[in-house]
């Protein structure tokens, strides 16, 4: 029998470090294993599949929509789909998990739960300090709403962890749950 397909789909702050997690991850499945990996990465689905969007509530549950159903279809066909949106909103990211089950797959969310304050110490693109100064409207974390998950099926803080322990926390969850 044939593996399912699976959704890993990381949500956190700005500056969490969620892609990075996610493309060490990319890089070890696809070394590893014989499964198709597709990383839906952040500023490529602004860039191409979500163009035009910005931030505010609607457009921020339509990005995390369209990557859900992505990333679903991707699953359907057995694939490895790893998502890597901020996802501030509980309702969304539900929305995503229920198109990954309908389509036959597993779902597996990931918070990473850096601390705010780290974010934005890092701020390597200064959002936050333009979102500080009040140059920057509705950035999350700062003016904008994140709900934090009750449902996440791992938790990884940066500020505890290194990228390399992080993915290798991912890689030991996804083999105790016989994913991979
Ligand atoms: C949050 C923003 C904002 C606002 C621009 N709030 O660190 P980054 O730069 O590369 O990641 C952030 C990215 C967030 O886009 P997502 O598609 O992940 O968000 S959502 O899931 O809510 O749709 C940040 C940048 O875009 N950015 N303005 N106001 N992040």
């Amino acid at each position: 029998r044939r593996q399912r397909g699976l959704v890993v789909f990381f949500t956190g702050l700005s500056g969490s470090g969620k892609s990075t997690i996610a493309r060490g991850l990319a890089d070890a499945l696809r070394e590893s294993g014989d499964r198709s990996v597709t990383l839906l990465d952040g500023d490529v689905v602004r860039r191409e599949l979500s163009v035009g969007l910005g931030f505010s509530k609607a457009d921020r549950d339509l990005n995390v929509r369209r990557i859900g159903w992505v990333a679903a279809e991707i699953a359907r066909h057995r694939g490895l789909a790893l998502c890597c949106p901020i996802a501030p909103y509980a309702q969304a990211r539900s929305a995503a998990r229920a198109m990954a089950v309908s389509a036959g797959a597993g779902f597996l969310l990931i918070h990473v739960a850096t601390p705010l304050e780290v974010c934005e110490q890092r701020d390597r693109k200064g959002l936050y300090a333009r979102a500080r100064a009040g140059q920057l409207v509705g950035m999350t974390g700062i003016d904008d709403p994140y709900e934090v998950p009750t449902d996440a099926d791992l938790v990884l803080d940066t500020s505890e962890l290194s990228i390399e322990e992080a993915v290798r926390a991912v890689l030991h969850h996804l083999t105790e749950t016989g994913w991979v």
